[in-house]
């Protein structure tokens, strides 16, 4: 953990100046902030990160003025998350918000609140994508979800929408001017906010820029063409190729359906075609009709062969992004001038930066997620005259998690110790030198698991000159030597050149999960990319909907088994008992998490629910005995939370393998040693069936769990037979 950075000194200063109560005083010493944000923009399509493809001559300015950060990472590389982990100064996996779709829990500390704390007006408007409306701002106007391009709506205040007329990019930037102009109070200092959209899917461009690179082709990336060979096998299963998965009207702005279904997906139209008004509509078809009824007509006549095709559609996707980028530096442009108009420009901090990187056709693909570098980059420009120097270049490793704290610090406040990122002032005031105990690798997690792209969950970290990345739905790791391999085309991990490599590297991963207290185990997950699961999960979500119910089980596949092999016993015990069978198999307990949280509750508020799992957490990935207890302790809050009302039996987890020293066994009986001490004998009562299973020597018979795991139709009778005096007494 970073050390709480006490400034009681600073404090008093503040307050014997008067400071603390008349904010004016502290401008010279409390830096405003204007941090400018963008969606989905990659350092490879900024002029000072050295693109080949396009000039960004207002970022440029910020890196030129002040600094640059050509190690800076996501920790997480995907929208709503990135931006919960710079709220929150944390890991998707502490603030709550792993994956698009789940709600910010707006209550927990943020670096916005603590600025407001220490006399800040603190503002965002744009693009928000938290669910949750903005906590901790003085000021907010954000676009719903991802918001449009064209007329967009803004969410206000007051919960209503207004609809604008014009571009997302200069509304947005519109905006941000007008608070700082007319509606912050010129004596405190501000933390602004300014999100643009830009340059997000459906890459939608302003009439201004219609025209660039008209005539020219956007050079292409070197990976363009990948196959996916010599890495991880999901590769493969993208969904989020040039190749295969561009949509003819929503993203490369045809009208209608496609005629050619075998190059385009034909699903989505062009939603931000249907919001332009009339004049907008002729403007946009005046500029894109032409190209559209030309390509239409080369692939008519068949004069385009496959690669050709998928060049034209990298210049089509290319194209409408640079164009939506130029308008963000149209748009920064204007907001860097307006400081110095104001005369601002020397008290202000401004930074810009955008929540992941993108992929610009390198590897085949548009959008982000994976750990590789295009998206696991994100650009981080920051300008603090006076502090920083010019010019500074740094390589330091540096992460979304440590703009709170860097925030928090120039403004004169704490940084809270449960923050995991940390302040980079130490190193700014240094012109981007690290010190010595600066971070020697990053670590990355997606969790986005049976979702748009089907990019698969995966973690990792990278140092200067190494990547390591485990892929738990196929089990591999992955290593990049980035010196000898800077494009990812080929991991090293099998290379008995790299074991030692490999093994610090792993060593690395596995000490930085403890650091920043990683436990897969009590992280929310899906297997929904298993149709199976997928289809026995919505079928439990079904049944439990319909409500009735008085005992539930809960659990992996030996709960499942209920209905397999326990069927008899079950229909004896508990078929006129109005029972519901919540198991499925292979599960761990991040998977219950995800179950009970998604749906699988139901109606029900059953008397009884019995629940048993961590078999699997010990089988497939070996986790630790305390990290599976803190799985199962998570379901058991889960269920005090959402079933008050409903008593808990706890089993231990049965025994398994061959004899009394199996290591799967040892586990569970570790795990079991912690889980019964989460019984409280009244709401949650322990209970421990598995010598039913044992034989006198501790082995286990094949007639009671044939491989050794899962019970045979007399192992249900067993387990049924001791478990009913406990029903019984619970009241069933
Ligand atoms: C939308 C996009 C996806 C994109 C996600 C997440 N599809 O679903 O391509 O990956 O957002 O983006 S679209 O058809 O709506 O354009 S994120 O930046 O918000 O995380
Ligand atoms: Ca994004």
């Amino acid at each position: 953990m970073p050390p709480i950075r006490s400034n009681w000194l600073l404090k008093i200063v503040l307050m014997l100046t008067g400071c603390l109560s008349v904010p004016s005083l502290c401008q010279a010493k409390q830096p405003n902030i204007l941090f400018i944000f963008s969606d989905d923009h990659a350092p490879q399509a900024i002029g000072a990160y050295g693109s080949k493809i396009n000039q960004t001559p207002n970022l440029d300015r910020i890196a030129k003025e002040g600094a640059i950060f050509r190690n800076s990472f996501c920790a997480n590389s995907i929208c709503g998350p990135s931006r919960a982990c710079i709220l929150t100064g944390k890991h998707s996996h502490l603030n709550g918000f792993l994956r698009n779709g789940n709600k910010f829990d707006g209550n927990q500390l943020t670096f916005p609140q603590l600025m407001k704390d220490v006399g800040y007006q603190t503002a965002i408007i744009g693009k928000w994508h938290l669910s949750s409306d903005p906590v901790g701002f003085d000021h907010w106007e954000v676009l719903p979800g991802q918001g449009s391009y064209y007329n967009p709506d803004l969410i206000q205040m007051d919960g209503k929408r207004k609809r604008y007329d014009g571009y997302c990019t200069d509304i947005i930037t519109d905006n941000a001017l007008a608070w700082l102009k007319e509606e912050r109070d010129p004596d405190k200092p501000f933390i602004l906010m300014c999100q643009h959209k830009a340059p997000h899917r459906n890459w939608s461009p302003p009439k201004r820029h219609f025209s660039l690179y008209k005539d020219t082709d956007v050079a292409e990336p070197d990976t363009l063409f990948d196959d996916y060979a010599n890495r991880s096998s999901l590769l493969q299963q993208n969904e989020m190729s040039l190749e295969k998965h561009f949509h003819w009207g929503h993203d490369m702005k045809f009208h209608g359906d496609t005629p050619f279904p075998k190059f385009f997906a034909s699903r989505h139209q062009n939603g931000e075609y249907n919001r332009m008004t009339d004049q907008q509509k002729a403007d946009w078809d005046a500029a894109y009709q032409p190209e559209n009824d030309e390509f239409i007509r080369r692939m008519k006549s068949g004069e385009l062969n496959d690669k050709q095709v998928l060049q034209w559609k990298y210049q089509r996707y290319i194209k409408d992004y640079l164009r939506c980028i130029q308008a963000v530096d149209d748009g920064v442009g204007r907001m860097l001038d307006y400081l110095d108009e104001a005369k601002l420009t020397d008290n202000t901090i401004v930074t810009y930066s955008s929540d992941q990187g993108f992929y610009l056709g390198e590897h085949g693909w548009y959008d982000k997620r994976w750990m590789f570098e295009e998206s696991l980059l994100m650009p981080f420009l920051i300008r603090w005259p006076g502090v920083i120097n010019p010019g500074v270049d740094s390589d330091a490793l540096i992460q979304n998690i440590d703009y709170g704290p860097t925030f928090l610090e120039a403004a004169g406040a704490d940084v809270p110790a449960e923050m995991q990122g940390r302040s980079m002032v130490p190193m700014l005031k240094d012109q981007g030198k690290p010190s010595a105990s600066w971070r020697d690798a990053i670590y990355y997690a997606y969790y986005e698991n049976a979702a748009v792209h089907n990019v698969p969950v995966h973690d990792g970290v990278r140092t200067d000159r190494y990547k390591l990345m485990f892929f738990p739905r196929s089990r591999e790791w992955n290593l990049f030597d980035l010196e000898t391999d800077p494009q990812e085309m080929k991991t090293v991990h099998a290379d008995p050149q790299y074991a030692d490599i490999l093994a610090g590297m792993q060593k690395r991963y596995r000490d930085l999960r403890t650091f920043y207290d990683v436990n897969t185990a009590t992280i929310p997950a899906t297997r929904g990319d298993e149709p199976r699961w997928r289809e026995r999960d919505a079928s439990m979500t079904k049944l439990a909907r319909t409500g009735e119910f008085d005992l539930a089980f809960i659990g992996d596949s030996i709960t499942q088994g209920w209905e397999g092999r326990g069927k008899a016993t079950w229909d004896k015990f508990y078929g006129s008992r109005k029972a519901i069978n919540l198991g499925i198999g292979g599960d761990r307990t991040e998977h219950v998490i995800w179950r009970l949280t998604h749906g699988n509750l139901g109606k029900i508020k059953p008397k009884v629910a019995v629940l048993m799992i961590g078999t699997n957490n010990t089988g497939h990935f070996q986790q630790e005995p305390s990290e599976v207890a803190a799985g199962v302790k998570k379901i058991l809050d889960i269920l005090a939370e959402r079933l008050p009302e409903t008593k808990v039996v706890l089993h231990g987890i049965f025994p398994r393998g061959a004899g009394p020293l199996d290591l799967k066994r040892l586990n569970n009986i570790a795990i079991n040693q912690q889980i019964r001490r989460l019984a409280d004998g009244e709401r949650v009562q322990y209970l421990e069936v598995g010598d039913q299973f044992l034989e006198a020597d501790g082995t286990i018979s094949k007639t009671i769990m044939p491989d050794l795991l899962h019970l045979s139709p007399q192992g249900y009778e067993r387990w049924a037979k001791a478990l009913e005096p406990k029903l019984k007494q619970l009241g069933l």
